[in-house]
């Protein structure tokens, strides 16, 4: 009896509280507290060979304007329950530009990275300084700088957009605003890349993940694919590792490249397999050059040029390429370090492969 009136008490102790939007911990605490980290986005892979069709179509069918500003294809992670990110904290993107359009000018608080995947003729104008962007060249559109895409010249471009986005919005710290003209993008300066002449002489590299901190952008817009296969090189030539990890700093502080983004370039050595390793924090990865397959959670992903992947935080990853492989690599590393949030797991066997990930159908 006193069972069955302990029960209907506390069956109503719930229902009221529910009522009063009160929730008890000790009913959600495992979900909550997980002893490592539960992303729920899922490894997942958007190969080039679906993206790029459908990128061209809407080039055919769909104007640059504003309103819409940008033309943009999100990599939506199926995990996130149809919100627009790549993983839980990074927005990822394929971008395009057909010949002569303009994206027009404005800015916004989230902060961007572009990593140009081909064509040429396009310059990102970063508060006022027009940036060329050639294919693997890595330019920043930090918080509340003015930005607009030109393409001057005869071809489509396609690059890679990043961006802080679910980051910034999950603190609830998003503006935007359209650039006030007169025109709807910044006027062409005479001289372009005036960043890259002040800075690019600094030290832009550095080997590993292991950026300092600070609130402040780097002053340096545009990384040069050259200078950044010219680095590798040199790194290959002095380590034996299977994987040549370079992350793009700022000259001037040695700090990553944006407060809240971490760009990096991972060179998979042809022939060789990276250590599996997790790390807290979400990474996505852009295919710049050569064929491949890595495995994350014990799932292969086959890859090659223009391909990307979400890798989400705490998912063991290991990459091998039978021939030499550039990835590019965002990460929201900036964030947990400043947080103190860091940790990494290095495993001291390569995962046991459970299967293979298949796209969706691919454009024909
Ligand atoms: C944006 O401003 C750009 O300027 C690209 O190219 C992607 C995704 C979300 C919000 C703003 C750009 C974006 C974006």
């Amino acid at each position: 009896m006193t069972g069955t009136g302990h029960a209907t008490e506390l069956d109503a102790l719930y229902a009221d509280l529910a009522a009063a939007e009160l929730r008890p911990l000790w009913t959600i605490t495992e979900q909550l507290l997980t002893p490592t980290p539960r992303p729920r986005a899922v490894p997942w892979l958007w190969p080039a060979a679906t993206m790029k069709p459908l990128a061209r179509r809407a080039i055919r069918l769909v104007p640059v304007e504003r309103g819409g500003e940008r033309r943009v294809l999100s990599l939506q992670n199926p995990g996130l329950g149809g919100a627009p990110y790549a993983v839980g904290t990074l927005w990822g993107a394929i971008q395009c530009l057909g010949p002569h359009e303009t994206a027009p000018a404005h800015r916004h608080s989230p902060g961007a990275i572009r990593f140009v995947l081909d064509g040429e003729g396009v310059w990102t104008t970063v508060d006022g300084d027009a940036c060329d962007m050639r294919p693997g060249d890595l330019v920043l559109t930090p918080s509340m700088n003015w930005h607009d895409h030109v393409n001057g010249g005869d071809s489509e471009m396609f690059w890679f957009d990043g961006l802080d986005l679910p980051m910034v919005a999950a603190l609830d710290g998003v503006f935007f605003e359209e650039y006030p003209g007169p025109g709807e993008s910044q006027p062409e300066p005479a001289e372009h890349n005036v960043s890259e002449r002040v800075h690019a002489a600094g030290t832009r590299y550095a080997v590993g993940t292991t950026a300092a901190l600070s609130p402040r952008h780097s002053p340096l817009m545009v990384y040069r694919w050259t200078d950044t296969a010219a680095e590798l090189d040199r790194l290959a030539a002095s380590s034996d590792e299977p994987l040549l990890a370079l992350e793009y700093v700022d000259p001037v502080t040695g700090a990553s490249v944006l407060p809240t983004l971490a760009c990096a370039v991972h060179r998979v050595r042809a022939g060789r397999r990276s250590a599996p390793v997790r790390r807290a924090g979400n990474a996505v990865h852009v295919v710049f050059s050569g064929h491949g397959s890595s495995v994350i959670d014990g799932q292969r992903f086959d890859w090659g040029p223009g391909d990307m992947f979400a890798v989400p935080s705490w998912a063991a990853v290991e990459h091998a390429a039978a021939e030499q492989a550039d990835l590019f690599v965002l990460t929201d590393a900036p964030v947990l370090r400043a947080l103190g949030l860091e940790r990494e797991q290095v495993l001291d066997a390569p995962q046991a492969v459970t299967g293979t990930f298949v796209p969706h159908p691919r454009e024909r």
